[in-house]
């Protein structure tokens, strides 16, 4: 299969292009915009087609056994090993890492480098979306999470982009388990000089929507949930019922779990109807597996990841190439210095 990837400045330019250098066969393998080296907006489009195979004429008395020897399948390069070695290191599950390994080899076959191909591959495997769409304007976003994920403060970061955007936005708490859980985002609301109220039950919410008037964006902060006690699941569930159709719920996970439990929590918490997860502590771990596997089994749009305590700074949106750049990183313990490769 020859792989190619066209730059143009609209999909119409690129299928042109497409046309006249792969032919009618080409098949779009991903298309996105990006920006080009001048900071422009452009089209990549990645292209491929079957390369036709020319059987030879068998000619001589041991041509014909030779045209018949077995193939012998093609070693896996030093490069594409390499990389294998390090998604192993970061934790990804088996399966995912062999599809990666399968799909980058292809890429690489084909001339392009191990990061441009791992940079393709996680782009087609993981549902990466914009801010925008992950954060629709006029919605409910409610936070659920393990204990001590960084659902508050993700709030809380969120909350003071939208507000530099000129948005408005409200806050809600359902936290009214842990001591001080309201407190710590009444804090960031006042701040902001924006109203937060803490629903002691489900049926405030109607009187609490009231009080904080129309708004941008409503954030609902809730108590932190342990993945093996399914009772909290069902009570978290029926709180986001209450709230009506109008909510987008972001599953809120920590990268510092333990990659392969990390990997269960999305089908641990289907019943709640996650939209998005949302990655935190990236700062604190230097093995991605478990960020890579949710991101590329959970079907959960990906978008925003944490990468620090402050406040509004330590947040980032996460795609494909960023996504790239840190599962080429190879994992090291906390003194050792970052590998430069
Ligand atoms: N290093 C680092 N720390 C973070 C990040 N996000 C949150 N924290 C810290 O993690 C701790 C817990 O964060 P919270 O926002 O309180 O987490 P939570 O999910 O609301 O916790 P509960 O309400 O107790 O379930 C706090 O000390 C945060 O400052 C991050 O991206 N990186
Ligand atoms: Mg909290």
């Amino acid at each position: 299969m020859k792989i190619k990837r066209f730059k143009a400045k609209d999909m119409h330019e690129g299928m042109l292009m497409i046309k006249r250098e792969l032919g009618n066969e080409a098949i779009i393998l991903s298309s996105r915009k990006v920006k080009d080296v001048d900071g422009s907006s452009v089209m990549e489009i990645t292209a491929a087609v079957e390369k036709k195979e020319t059987k030879p004429e068998p000619k001589g008395l041991f041509a014909k056994e030779k045209y018949l020897s077995p193939t012998i399948p093609n070693e896996k390069s030093s490069q594409v090993k390499n990389l294998s070695n390090k998604l192993n290191k970061h934790g990804l599950t088996g399966d995912i890492q062999h599809k990666i390994d399968t799909a980058v080899e292809a890429f690489t076959g084909s001339g392009f480098s191990d990061f441009d191909a791992l940079d393709m591959v996680l782009g087609k495997m993981v549902p990466f979306t914009t801010s925008v769409k992950a954060l629709e304007r006029g919605k409910i976003h409610v936070f659920v999470g393990p204990t001590g994920a960084g659902k508050t403060t993700t709030i809380a970061k969120l909350a003071v982009q939208k507000k530099m955007e000129r948005y408005t936005v409200g806050m809600l708490s359902f936290d009214n388990q842990r001591v001080a859980g309201f407190e710590q985002l009444n804090i960031f609301a006042d701040a902001l000089k924006e109203n937060c109220f803490l629903l002691q039950d489900p049926k405030d919410f109607m009187a609490a929507s009231v009080s904080l008037g129309p708004k941008d964006f409503i954030f609902v902060d809730t108590t932190g949930f342990n993945p093996f006690k399914p009772k909290q699941l069902t009570y978290l569930k029926s709180l986001i019922e209450q709230l009506g159709e109008n909510v987008d719920v972001h599953l809120v996970l920590p990268c510092t779990m333990n990659a392969e439990e990390m990997s269960y929590i999305p089908a641990t918490v289907e019943c709640l109807h996650p939209k998005t997860v949302i990655f935190t502590k990236i700062d604190e771990t230097a093995r991605l597996g478990g960020l890579a596997n949710v991101a590329a089994m959970s079907g959960l749009q990906v978008c925003f990841a944490t990468n620090g305590t402050n406040v509004p700074q330590n947040i980032i949106e996460l795609d494909s190439a960023i996504l790239a750049k840190e599962l080429m990183k190879s994992p090291r313990l906390p003194w050792e210095k970052e590998d430069a490769s």
